[in-house]
């Protein structure tokens, strides 16, 4: 085996965000741009001689060369053993499952999730640990820091693996297994949901919908939900992953996920639709000209937990990000669980799973998952909403309806202004906390401040503190505006404004949201000179 030490230069940008380091492909084309991360990676893990690392992505555009150049490099850096899915594709939910299951040392996922893909959209990789999830904040902070310094990276001269052909290869010292890319996942499915009783609702006529958006979930859909559950095969549309998503955006949203939302909201609608993004660990839950709310989505899992075989034993506890309504606080209160409040990505759940603290984990940004693995899961969303929908043998408007007449409603959106000037969104950011020592106490119409502040969070697990997570402007009666910058977009800058009420009346449970939400988002914009500061008239997306 020929090891190549390549003479490099350190580049200054490789800060990994919110999930991962997330550029445009044109950047990662780059000579030794993705080199360097990979290294910086290597670098920090430092894992033992003949460890094995799962590789693979949601089959974006550069997928299959990004794959080609980290497979080289991990036999340069001695590892043992690569598992890489078919074609190199593995959700990133399936590629934590494949990291649990074969007890690996970590694994690499490249994906930008969301983001658009082709040569001109958005690339990305991270590295997720042995427990199955993302690097914490620690480990992501190293890697930056090594990045800064990197000088060379090790590489063998060989070769392309086939990615295509199930089976061994040797690469250099190490081995290469080409795995199947949903079996371990399908199989975990179908451990935790019971299939017998969707499988049952399906055979008697009830129809669903699932829109895999083009992205990584369509041969996940295809094998769980049609050849394994019996539904009709056009039950899973835009079902072959593509490099460039068919030009659309993969974020199952009310915006983006439109087709899906023109068929639930016709004529003759089928019973249930969900969506889910690029990468697999997303989920929009739609019901007959219906929308369910992420953050309501996990209250409501939270609360008919019990109802799927995986978790009949109850949960240990519940944990949502510092964004996500309150919904699920409700829950975990009236099953006596607790309830914990993180910084915004699935990072930050990993430590209160593995030390069994919480079963259920969600974000508003419609992420929900659960310890059966270490990332947030799409399709697991999908299946637990089916199984909870067979045995209650409601609709899911009635099962929401219901949740709220039991526990109230966390009246909820989020705003984005997308693309926005960075100097414009930082401004804001700025403005908003010059107005902290002043807030408190303050009266706007009917809301009166109580706290102000930039969310900070403590680790219980392991003690580490995340600073500067979003501010937060809290009102006396529970209502909540917050702001934040995404920390996933690769152009401009994204501000997003969470806005929180609660409602305990069930007669106006039928308010849409915006309007029940109107006075406060009248005083987002007052608050951040948001119109003045950036011309915007209106949010790019609203959810
Ligand atoms: C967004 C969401 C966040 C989520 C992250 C990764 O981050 O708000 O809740 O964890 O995307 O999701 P940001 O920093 O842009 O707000 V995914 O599906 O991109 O892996
Ligand atoms: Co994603």
């Amino acid at each position: 085996m020929q090891v190549q030490t390549i003479a490099t230069s350190a580049f200054t940008d490789q800060k990994p965000g919110t999930s991962g380091l997330r550029k445009r492909v044109p950047v990662f084309q780059q000579a030794h741009y993705l080199e360097n991360f990979v290294q910086s990676i290597f670098d920090t893990i430092a894992a033992p001689a003949g460890a094995t690392l799962v590789v693979g992505g949601d089959g974006r555009y550069y997928n299959r060369e990004a794959i080609q150049i980290i497979l080289k490099m991990a036999a340069a850096n001695g590892f043992g053993r690569v598992l890489v899915g078919q074609g190199g594709i593995l959700s990133t939910p399936a590629a934590s499952c494949v990291i649990r299951k074969y007890q690996t040392f970590g694994g690499i996922i490249l994906s930008a999730s969301h983001n658009p893909g082709g040569p001109e959209g958005d690339f990305g990789i991270k590295y997720n640990g042995n427990n199955g999830g993302p690097a914490t904040e620690t480990v992501t902070e190293a890697i930056f820091a090594r990045s800064k310094q990197i000088d060379t990276y090790r590489i063998i001269e060989a070769a392309d693996v086939a990615l295509d052909t199930l089976g061994e290869s040797q690469l250099g010292g190490m081995t290469v297994s080409i795995i199947d890319s949903v079996a371990d996942y399908a199989e975990l499915m179908e451990s935790l949901f019971d299939f017998d009783a969707i499988q049952a609702m399906l055979a008697g006529g009830f129809r669903i919908k699932f829109d895999a958006m083009h992205a990584v979930t369509g041969p996940y859909a295809r094998e769980i939900l049609v050849n394994r559950l019996g539904a009709p095969a056009d039950s899973v549309m835009n079902a072959v992953p593509l490099p460039d998503f068919g030009n659309g955006h993969p974020d199952p949203n009310l915006t983006y996920a439109h087709e899906l939302v023109e068929i639930v909201y016709g004529d003759n609608a089928p019973d249930f639709g969900a969506a889910s993004d690029g990468d697999g660990d997303r989920n929009m839950i739609l019901g007959k000209g219906f929308f369910v709310t992420p953050s309501d989505s996990l209250a409501l899992l939270a609360a008919n937990a019990t109802l799927a075989p995986g978790y009949r034993q109850g949960l240990a506890g519940i944990a949502r990000s510092m964004p996500t309504s309150a919904a699920a606080d409700r829950v975990a209160e009236a099953l006596g669980i607790p309830c914990y409040e993180t910084p915004t990505g699935w990072k930050f759940f990993g430590n209160l799973m593995d030390a069994g603290k919480v079963t259920l984990c969600g974000e508003e940004s419609f992420g929900t998952g659960s310890n059966h693995v270490r990332e947030k899961d799409g399709l697991w969303a999908v299946l637990f909403w089916l199984n909870v929908v067979a045995a209650r043998k409601q609709s899911v408007e009635a099962i929401v309806r219901e949740h709220w007449a039991k526990f109230g409603r966390n009246v909820y959106s989020r705003h984005d202004y997308e693309g926005l000037p960075t100097d414009a969104a930082n401004g804001i950011m700025v403005l908003l906390k010059a107005g902290f020592a002043t807030l408190s106490g303050k009266q706007f119409g009917s809301y009166t401040v109580k706290l102000a502040d930039d969310f900070s969070y403590t680790d219980p697990v392991d003690g580490s503190v995340s600073t500067g997570q979003g501010v937060r402007i809290l009102f006396e009666d529970g209502s909540r505006i917050v702001f934040r910058l995404s920390g996933t977009g690769t152009e401009g800058a994204t501000l997003r404004i969470y806005l929180e009420s609660f409602e305990p009346d069930v007669g106006k449970h039928h308010l849409d949201a915006q309007d029940a939400l109107a006075e406060l988002i009248g005083i987002a914009l007052q608050l951040t000179e948001l119109r003045q500061r950036t011309g915007r008239e209106a949010p790019t997306v609203i959810t």
